[in-house]
């Protein structure tokens, strides 16, 4: 069986790797459609050794899709969705509009793979900072439920889309050729910098991203009051999120077996050399599907916590990948292609 997908927010940079997986994986696909705004419209794109022209998002341009893999923003989507919902379409939404909302799963396959099913049209993707740390924390939580979780990151340009990425490359160039850019699309200047993330600030303090870490993480592991504090940082890196995290178990939890736990989890690599300080980077993880994890070391302050690091790339597992990989989920359990009633009821 194949199946009728769009993808809405076709040209952007995760549209664009959301097109080269759909291809790569072999997606069962008996037609695709790639929709953005009408600025982008009349662009094409190349799928395979095929060019397809994006057309503007409308309501014709959703009819009779199975599959909807949206990744055009909070706005797009709430307009959208639910538009594509009501034509019979299945919406995987990359954008945090639906992510909390109660009716909607959020979804990690190598996590939560049965929440997918609980679905009413629409399954959220969680935010990249929160896949990322999520897959690398869920087979420790396995075995020894975590009690509390402090995170850093280190988050590339590619989270701010494929202009930030554009920017920060002239910005880099300029700024070699001793000028002075003024920054377009990011905030502050990136290169040569890093800066606090820009996501709005809450009264509390804390921006939207460090938000997004910890309710969407409590949320995906299914656990309402797991405490996590985050501080989320832009850094110069063209594509991949890296994180420091330090988390604690109600019990001492030996190094040896986190990495032997870490070594067989799907979706994480361990990647270590002590004898030559050699752990996950960026630029490593940059196209890789599997999240980086190294540097796995007791916690010298407290008897109960574990220190690690990881890499992974935004725009794949944080983003596009995962987002392919739970529409993969819904045709290995044939819930994809039937009416909204018939998938609820199954
Ligand atoms: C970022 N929130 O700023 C983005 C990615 N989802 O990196």
């Amino acid at each position: 069986q194949s199946y009728r997908v769009a993808i809405l927010g076709a040209t952007g940079a995760v549209g664009t790797e959301l097109l080269a997986l759909l291809h790569q994986r072999q997606f069962p696909i008996s037609d695709l459609k790639l929709l953005a705004s009408p600025r982008s419209a009349g662009t094409s794109l190349a799928y395979g050794d095929r060019e397809i022209t994006v057309e503007a998002v409308s309501e014709e341009t959703l009819e009779g899709v199975d599959l909807v893999l949206a990744s055009a923003g909070g706005s797009i989507s709430k307009v959208w969705a639910p538009k594509a919902v009501a034509a019979g379409a299945i919406v995987i939404d990359n954008s945090s509009a639906f992510r909390m909302d109660p009716t909607v799963p959020l979804v990690v396959p190598e996590i939560n793979p049965a929440a997918a099913r609980q679905h009413q049209g629409i399954i959220a993707n969680p935010n990249c900072t929160t896949i990322l740390m999520g897959v690398a924390l869920w087979p420790l939580h396995q075995v020894r439920p975590i009690q509390r979780v402090v995170v850093a990151t280190y988050q590339s340009a590619s989270g701010a889309g494929a202009r930030a990425m554009a920017e920060l490359k002239t910005q880099s160039q300029a700024i070699l050729n001793g000028e002075t850019p003024v920054p377009e699309i990011l905030p502050y200047p990136l290169a040569f910098n890093l800066f606090p993330h820009n996501s709005p600030l809450n009264a509390n303090g804390y921006c939207e991203e460090e938000l997004k870490m910890v309710h969407e993480t409590r949320k995906i592991f299914g656990v309402p009051d797991l405490r996590v504090t985050a501080t989320c940082v832009r850094v110069p890196v063209l594509r991949a999120h890296s994180e420091a995290i330090n988390v604690e178990f109600g019990e001492p939890f030996p190094v040896a077996e986190a990495r032997e736990l870490i070594a067989a989890a799907p979706g994480v690599q361990l990647l270590e050399d002590w004898s030559r300080n050699y752990f996950p980077m960026p630029l490593e993880a940059s196209g890789q599907d599997d999240v980086l994890v190294g540097r796995i070391r007791q916690d010298i302050s407290n008897a109960n916590g574990l220190e690690l690091w990881l890499s992974g790339d935004q725009i794949r597992k944080g983003a596009a990948l995962n987002a392919v990989q739970i529409a993969e989920l819904l045709v290995a359990q044939d819930l994809l292609g039937r009416s909204r009633s018939a998938v609820t009821t199954a």
